[in-house]
């Protein structure tokens, strides 16, 4: 029988609430208008655009903490309610960023539908930890606390989603090479795996990434990935919200994310921090393409089977 790839739904999250420039609010518009989802169905993937949240905040000086806290905890409400309503029907979320506060709602949404059949394993690609709370923060700045809140630690509006908080044995954070002693401490009394960066560099990505997908699957009924787009080298991907060198090559990313296609325990794919009025040549948009047909698109048994069903002319209806 014909055994199509799963469909994968597009959820839009225009916001930079978590962020100190309003730049990623702009992202997921901008990027539905160079036409992702025509360009991910030409690579092979059954893409389709689902939603598009655009919090009417206003831009950046934020508002005091506590408001800025409530601004963002509605959102992460709404998008871990779309999140799971997708995974429920069967589909792949792709979540695209919007500042990275916002995944404090996507793979709490994920973990909640998948919470049935088991744990919910992530993989946080990022040059930062993202593991900060309201007391440790440096900055202010939400975008640097999603990771610490999916793991039930920080303040009640990011961490008070209903559904199971994660099990930090099955997280693993790849490409970190920027933190403060705050958040690194609370992930090592957590038991959080961190892959530094001088660690990538010297195994290469493609092993430090299978390390990484053996914690998020061994032990879960489903894993997770989230792309921080800073985790990329910024002389190659300047298109982003914080700018931090000696990152992860975009094209050896890409391909070592090539690895996702034929898993069928992937539960969703979020890429973030994606800041257009930075992207002057386009290429960054082209990279977020990339590294979502990449680790989205069909495997070559299942265009081999497309091409079987439909002939080799006529993909399956995408
Ligand atoms: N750790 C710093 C802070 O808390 O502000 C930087 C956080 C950057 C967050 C970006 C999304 O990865
Ligand atoms: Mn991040
Ligand atoms: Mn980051
Ligand atoms: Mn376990």
């Amino acid at each position: 029988p014909f055994v199509p790839s799963r469909p994968v739904h597009i959820v839009g999250v225009g916001s930079c609430l978590g962020a100190p420039i309003f730049g990623p609010a702009a992202g997921p518009r901008a990027l539905r208008a160079l036409g992702l989802d025509a360009q991910l169905r030409q690579r092979g993937v059954r893409a389709r655009w689902e939603a598009l949240f655009e919090p009417s905040a206003p831009k950046p000086p934020h508002p005091p903490m506590p408001e800025r806290l409530a601004l963002v905890s509605n959102l992460l409400h709404d998008l871990a309610d779309s999140v799971a309503g997708i995974c429920d029907e069967g589909a792949i979320p792709l979540v695209l960023g919007g500042d990275h506060a916002i995944g404090a709602g996507t793979w709490r949404g994920v973990a909640r539908s998948l919470a049935p059949r088991g744990k919910l394993g992530l993989i946080w690609i990022d040059a930062h930890l993202d593991a900060h709370t309201e007391r440790t923060t440096h900055t202010g700045n939400i975008h640097g606390m999603p990771l610490s809140a999916l793991l039930g630690v920080g303040h009640e509006a990011l961490t008070g989603l209903p559904g199971p908080h994660l099990d930090p044995a099955h997280v693993a954070i790849v490409g970190a090479r920027s933190w403060e002693p705050e958040e690194l401490e609370l992930l090592q009394k957590l038991g959080v795996k961190i892959f530094f960066m001088p660690e990538v560099q010297a195994r290469g990505l493609p092993a430090v990434l299978c390390e990484a997908m053996t914690i998020a699957r061994e032990g879960t009924a489903g894993f997770g990935v989230s792309v921080d787009l800073d985790s990329i080298d910024c002389a190659a991907l300047p298109a982003t919200t914080c700018l931090v060198p000696d990152g992860l090559d975009p094209q050896e990313l890409v391909d070592a994310l090539h690895g996702l296609r034929s898993c069928a325990d992937l539960m969703a794919l979020e890429i973030v921090e994606y800041v257009p009025e930075r992207d002057r040549d386009g290429s960054g948009a082209g990279w977020v393409r990339d590294i979502a047909a990449a680790a989205l698109g069909p495997t070559t048994a299942q265009l081999r089977q497309r091409e079987d069903t439909f002939g080799a002319r006529n993909y399956a209806p995408l």
